[in-house]
């Protein structure tokens, strides 16, 4: 018999999928339009860790959770981390924060993903509410802005198949190729390309000045501002022509416009900055408030969803967490050894930690070093529900296999919670609670209740209901042409560092270095020796070594952001030694 269910993992599709028994099919119907991603179609092939171990030693899942208890009890509560990644994107893995600050231990903040980005938007419109996936198909011209759709999110594809496609990426990609237009700007240099369209914009006469003038008022300072920027210098700075420049405005003219950005715009220390200005350009364009229009990025999943748990505790960054504060680490849905910035820092920080314990599915630099490792039920064996970041499709993940090895993160909590007298409700309340936000359209999908369709239609979330613009930049010039932009965006095998993991470093042929050929890659942080594979869709100035490479993380920093707790992996430039 076939039931239903939805992909777990950390990704903008949150596909729903009908499984057999024996195999994962896309659902037909809504969204996922009958296909999955390579993650999911060779799912089975990925062997999962079966025993619990202690020091290299298998033991039994019972001994584990007394070895767990034992850990905790030996510590004192402050001198507890519960560091939590996004291996497993659904809603219920946020139970272990419940048992974990109802304990008196410290959680983590801050992002490694998209928080510069999201604080840019919070700034500009006062909220962070996106444009779901089924207005960008009703769009006319849809701009990818450091996005990446046939690797991250290949279902908006169907939807934009006739629309217009601009795609700004300083990598000639898969979408790049067969799009109208394809900005191949130097990296790091969005917001001067913003600020410049949102300038010719308004010398142009083509601003909606009848939104501006109600939602965004202080449009001619921002002009102003706009107006510091030299344009012939800038220009050929960021290398993309006046031209180009009008022929983007041209395009964009009396159309419905869908601006998707990725993350790869703010992978920078002014990451926020950067966002706020292409927010601006889509302001000064009127996008907001109307069907098939707006900006597109990744939304809080859990925007109008409250949590049953308890999540009250002190908090210290996961972008330069100080693993070392603490005498006991508990890692769940994670692989800080990798995936964290300035991997050789977060080596030495963890090394003096007396108890770190892994809880998670695969094996990796994490389950390396741990004392303690529990293994994790995967979704098909235990019951959760899950929202998405690019839609406000709610869906249900009912168990649809019974699996002898693992434990859930509810019945790990649950046990903690026993052992140590703090409450905790049954997992049918915590779902119900969850199931409580959502509500069933007639096309039979369930969806976040009260979320809008087209955000900002009575204007934005500030204090007086207008968008704040940018009046200062602390952007800079990079005048040094020796070293070599670091890209580090995501790969079509993997899912950061979960299935196949590359190998690689890509660069332009024209540089000289032969395939196969190994190299030194070195930047202010640390050094990495990865073989060489050609890519000529990248730029001469910039190498490619994709999320998830061993060692990759050696090359970046784990300075955050300005004015937010968000890691910035491109930040640093590398050279590059045979
Ligand atoms: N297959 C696969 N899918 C995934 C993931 C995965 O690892 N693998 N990860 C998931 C996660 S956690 C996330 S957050 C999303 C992210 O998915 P995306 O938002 O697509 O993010 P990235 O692939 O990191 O980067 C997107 C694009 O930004 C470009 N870029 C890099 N630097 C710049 C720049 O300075 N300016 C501009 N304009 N573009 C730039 C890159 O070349 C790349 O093509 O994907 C999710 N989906
Ligand atoms: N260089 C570079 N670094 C990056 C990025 C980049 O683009 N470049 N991207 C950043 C971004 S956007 C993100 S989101 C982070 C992601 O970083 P992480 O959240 O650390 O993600 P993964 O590497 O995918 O590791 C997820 C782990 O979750 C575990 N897991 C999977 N399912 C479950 C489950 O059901 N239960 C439990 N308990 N565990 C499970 C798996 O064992 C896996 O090891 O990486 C960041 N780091
Ligand atoms: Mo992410």
């Amino acid at each position: 018999m076939n039931s239903i269910t939805a992909c777990p993992l950390d990704c903008y599709d949150a596909c729903e999928i009908v499984f057999d028994g024996n195999e994962l099919k896309g659902l037909k119907s809504g969204h996922t339009q009958g296909f999955l991603c390579p993650h999911l179609n060779h799912y089975k092939k990925h062997a999962v860790i079966d025993k619990p171990r202690y020091k290299g030693k298998e033991i039994t899942l019972d001994e584990a959770l007394l070895k767990l208890k034992e850990i905790l009890r030996s510590s004192e509560k402050e001198r507890v981390l519960h560091y939590r990644g996004s291996g497993n994107f659904a809603l219920m893995q946020e139970v272990t924060d419940h048992f974990f600050a109802s304990y008196g231990a410290t959680l983590t903040e801050g992002s490694l993903c998209d928080g510069a980005g999201e604080t840019g938007i919070i700034e500009g419109r006062g909220s962070n509410k996106n444009m779901p996936l089924h207005e960008v198909a009703k769009s006319d011209v849809v701009i990818f802005w450091g996005r990446n759709p046939h690797t991250t999110s290949s279902h908006i594809l169907p939807l934009i198949k006739d629309k217009t496609v601009i795609v700004i990426d300083p990598v000639k990609t898969k979408i790049a190729k067969t799009a109208d237009m394809h900005i191949q700007l130097k990296p790091h240099t969005d917001i001067f390309l913003a600020m410049m369209l949102s300038r010719f914009l308004h010398i142009e006469n083509s601003c909606d000045t009848k939104f501006l003038e109600k939602y965004a008022s202080e449009y001619e300072d921002y002009y102003e501002l706009t107006q510091n920027i030299r344009i012939k210098s800038i220009l050929d700075y960021i290398d993309v022509s006046l031209g180009k420049i009008g022929d983007v405005l041209s395009l964009l003219k009396d159309k419905k416009v869908a601006i998707v950005c990725g993350v790869g715009i703010q992978k920078y220390s002014d990451g926020v900055d950067i966002m706020r200005a292409i927010d601006a350009f889509a302001v000064m364009l009127g996008l907001f408030g109307k069907e098939g229009c707006g900006v597109s990025y990744l939304g809080s999943s859990r925007d109008n969803i409250t949590s049953p748990f308890n999540t009250n505790a002190l908090r210290v960054s996961k972008v330069d967490t100080e693993f070392s504060d603490y005498d006991s680490v508990f890692i769940q849905g994670a692989n800080p050894l990798s995936q964290m910035p300035d991997s050789l820092r977060v080596k030495e920080s963890i090394k003096k930690v007396k108890n770190i314990v892994y809880f998670g599915l695969y094996e990796n630099e994490t389950s390396e070093i741990a004392d303690l490792i529990i293994p994790a039920k995967s979704f098909l064996y235990k019951d959760d529900i899950r929202t998405s970041y690019s839609h406000n499709v709610i869906s249900f993940m009912p168990k649809v296999k019974e699996g002898k090895s693992g434990i859930s993160e509810y019945d790990l909590s649950a046990y903690l919670c026993r052992e140590f007298s703090i409450g905790i409700e049954s997992e049918e309340f915590y779902i119900k609670h969850f199931k409580n936000f959502s509500i069933q359209r007639i096309d039979g999908s369930w969806y976040v209740e009260n979320r809008d369709e087209v955000p900002y239609k009575e204007g934005f979330d500030t204090d007086d209901g207008e968008f704040v613009f940018l009046d200062e930049i602390d952007s800079e010039i990079d005048e040094d042409k020796e070293e070599f932009y670091l890209i580090t965006c995501k790969s079509q095998k993997s899912l950061n560092s979960q299935f196949n993991r590359e190998e690689s470093v890509y660069l332009n042929d024209s540089l000289g270095f032969n395939e196969g050929e190994l190299v030194t890659i070195t930047s202010a942080n640390g050094s990495v020796e990865l073989k060489v594979k050609h890519n000529n869709d990248l730029r001469e100035d910039c190498i490619l070594i994709y999320s998830g490479t061993k060692g990759v993380n050696n090359l970046t920093s784990s300075k955050h952001a300005l004015y937010t707790k968000s890691a910035i992996f491109q930040e640093n430039k590398v050279k590059i030694n045979r």
